[in-house]
């Protein structure tokens, strides 16, 4: 059934997979003598690139590059369209107001510690943060930072032991101190599609701003910033297919124009005297100094790409596959799936009675098999559910059941072996 899938652009995933060279390419292990394939379940890390992004940023170095918006040379013009034309593709694909809405990072890290470098700025001792137990530390520690910083408070939406969040204790959790509401989109231990709609809801009946982590949503769903209503909403290229290096802040106009800047330097300012500088426009008030060019070129190529497969048809595969991983992993013994059953993404984190995580991933790498292991940077959640490392194998498009099927198989053969061993 899924081989026959066909994707919006008349691809079959066969054909899909064509398009990313590396998994065309075999591994060669240490003591292997014959080269293996390459299983990837590890899209929630960093996704793999079409051939397309590639050859986009390598297009940039071999005939683009200058640097932007103060050359008058026609290859400095050049670079300079193509990087602002990114910025008007990404514009466009999470549909937001105005192009200048959108300003480029190095990654999603980036992006909310500009927030909470800048619009936290003027937050004091009486400001409430509000953020979530499954927060990846990068929107968990630049609050921290800003807490010690203005000595405003951090307070946090409770987790089930499902993986889910408490939101029944929503409406005492907000108050009229609170400041900024921050939130995962997807979780990227649980897979939890945590509802924001709700959340942004109540924050704005109390005029509290939102700012959403869409580092794992961003690649999986139609994003519409506008339909949301969130007032930031920070991703990052690489888990998107597009290069690394490059992330993505989108912030409200009223709120960016407000802000401060967040670095100084070259192409931020309008004017410069040796006392003091006053700022360029937005987007450029908060992009100082030369950026990745040749990257945000991948990116645009990495947005062309996604909106030719469609997102409508990259949920429904990716839908299929994740319930049919979920059903698989769910039937093997002596393993623990973490996450709810329903409304998840494809991000399977998972423990073995018999084995440690590492011992898991470092088995299923003999086989080709890459999935992450450790505490995938949500320690607070971690402890939370009292484990202190995970397994998971992350789903991405050009993913397979085959490759699901090999996977439990070889879940169920660590399981034998590590047995066997004691
Ligand atoms: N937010 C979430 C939900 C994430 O999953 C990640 C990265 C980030 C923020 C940070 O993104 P970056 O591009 O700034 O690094 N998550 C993971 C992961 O799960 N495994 O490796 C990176």
């Amino acid at each position: 059934m899924v081989a026959e899938w066909i994707f919006a652009n008349g691809k079959s995933v066969g054909e899909i997979r064509e398009d990313f060279p590396i998994l065309q390419t075999k591994l060669t292990l240490v003591d292997h003598d014959d080269p293996i394939d390459l299983v990837y379940l590890d899209t929630a890390a960093t996704a793999q690139k079409p051939l397309k992004v590639i050859q986009a940023e390598a297009r940039y170095y071999r005939e683009q590059n200058a640097n932007i918006h103060r050359a008058l040379h026609t290859l400095g013009e050049t670079a300079t369209a193509l990087y602002e034309g990114s910025r008007d593709k990404v514009q466009a694909f999470i549909n937001a107001e105005h192009r200048h809405e959108i300003i480029f990072t190095r990654n999603t890290t980036e992006s909310i510690n500009l927030v909470a470098s800048s619009f936290g700025r003027s937050f004091g001792p009486e400001d409430e943060i509000l953020l979530t137990e499954m927060e990846h530390h990068s929107n968990l520690v630049p609050w921290q930072l800003l807490s010690e910083q203005t000595g405003c408070k951090l307070k946090f939406i409770p987790i089930s032991p499902g993986g889910e969040l408490e939101l029944e204790k929503l409406d005492e959790l907000l108050t009229n101190k609170t400041a900024l509401v921050g939130v995962v989109h997807i979780s990227n231990i649980f897979g939890t599609v945590n509802d924001i709609e709700q959340i942004i809801s109540k924050a704005h009946s109390m005029d509290i701003p939102v700012l959403i982590d869409g580092a794992q949503s961003s690649p999986h769903m139609a994003i519409d910033v506008q339909q949301l209503d969130c007032d930031f909403f920070a991703f990052s290229s690489h888990k998107l297919y597009g290069p690394m290096g490059i992330g993505i802040l989108y912030g409200k106009e009223k709120l960016l124009e407000k802000m401060p800047p967040y670095m100084g330097g070259g192409d931020m300012i309008r004017s410069v005297k040796l006392t003091g500088s006053t700022w360029n426009d937005l987007p450029w008030k908060f992009e100082a100094g030369t950026p990745n060019v040749g990257g945000v070129a991948g990116f645009g190529a990495a947005i062309d790409y996604i909106k030719e497969l469609s997102f409508d048809s990259i949920c429904e595969y990716e839908n299929m596959l994740t319930e049919y991983a979920r059903k698989s992993l769910s039937g093997i013994k002596n393993i623990k799936i973490y996450g709810p059953s329903g409304h998840r993404a494809g991000v399977f984190s998972f423990t073995h009675n018999d084995l440690h995580p590492h011992d898991m991933a470092q088995f299923l790498d003999r086989y080709g098999i890459a999935v992450r292991a450790g505490h995938h940077c949500a320690q607070p959640a971690m402890r939370k559910l009292k484990v202190s490392s995970m397994a998971r194998a992350s789903l991405a498009f050009y993913n397979t059941r085959s490759e699901i099927d090999f996977l439990v198989e070889k879940i169920i053969a660590a399981g034998e072996y590590f047995n066997n061993g004691i």
